[in-house]
């Protein structure tokens, strides 16, 4: 099934064998929003994304995607729409192109150029001595971390997703750089869920959805959580 990019949960809790990781969390993500997370170091980011394209199988509570539970989706059909880009970014010792193109094998040239040009790469390929044909780790080319979160993100991008997942992706990049990729995303249609450490990360996020152990401490904009929790100022403000 084609996904427009809608997604539920209702009173989602989750546990890793028997450790609790998740309790009793819900939120909704219209088609095209973005959506922050923010939490502190193991409260239950990942974990929380990684159900989307159920990477995890067992769940309590309700996950919908486009108003029908995640279990009526195919996981080969939902991980072809759903780019996640990990938190750890894994590049291989091929050329730029096919490390963009990984996964997607028949992209064109003109699909990985544009992926990487909305991941804000681009123009730093257009400098290496062969472009989108230099191999990774030749010719004395290494990339920075910034360099490959961005690599990793054009990977995701060429394969056009409705929910495109960026768990702690945009780490290591400089603050102009990722405002101008996050509004580059805002005009696909896509539904973007970032993880990011710092509010400045997430202040132009449609939601954002504030973790403690587990539990969905507060839920809201910016200016929302500026006004309604303590936690949010005092924790991430910085
Ligand atoms: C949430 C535990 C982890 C933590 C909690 C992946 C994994 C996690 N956990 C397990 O017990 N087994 C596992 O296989 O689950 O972890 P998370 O979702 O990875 O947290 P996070 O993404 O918010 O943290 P971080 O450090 O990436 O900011 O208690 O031990
Ligand atoms: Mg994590």
């Amino acid at each position: 099934q084609e996904l427009k990019g809608e997604v539920r949960f209702e009173r989602v809790s989750f546990f890793h064998s028997d450790h609790p990781v998740l309790h009793n969390v819900s939120f909704h993500a219209q088609p095209g929003q973005t959506i922050g997370l923010l939490g502190e170091t193991g409260a239950g980011k990942t974990s929380l994304l990684h159900l989307i394209p159920r990477l995890y199988e067992k769940h309590s509570g309700e996950i919908y995607l486009d108003d029908n539970p995640i279990e009526v989706f195919d996981t080969k059909s939902l991980r072809k729409q759903i780019s996640l880009v990990p938190q750890d970014v894994h590049l291989f010792s091929g050329s730029v192109r096919s490390n963009i193109a990984w996964g997607k094998e028949n992209a064109k040239m003109s699909e990985v150029v544009e992926a990487a040009k909305q991941a804000q790469i681009h123009s730093f390929i257009k400098t290496l001595p062969d472009g989108y044909d230099t191999v990774l780790g030749q010719k004395g080319v290494t990339f920075s971390g910034g360099q490959k979160q961005r690599l990793s993100i054009a990977r995701a991008l060429v394969r056009k997703p409705k929910i495109l997942i960026l768990d702690d992706s945009t780490s290591a990049l400089d603050a102009y750089t990722e405002m101008k990729l996050l509004n580059s995303l805002k005009t696909q249609q896509c539904t973007v869920f970032i993880v990011a450490q710092k509010i400045s990360s997430l202040k132009e996020a449609n939601q954002i959805l504030l973790l403690h152990q587990g539990k969905l401490i507060a839920q809201g904009s910016h200016e929302e959580l500026l006004n309604e929790s303590p936690y949010y100022r005092e924790v991430f403000q910085s």
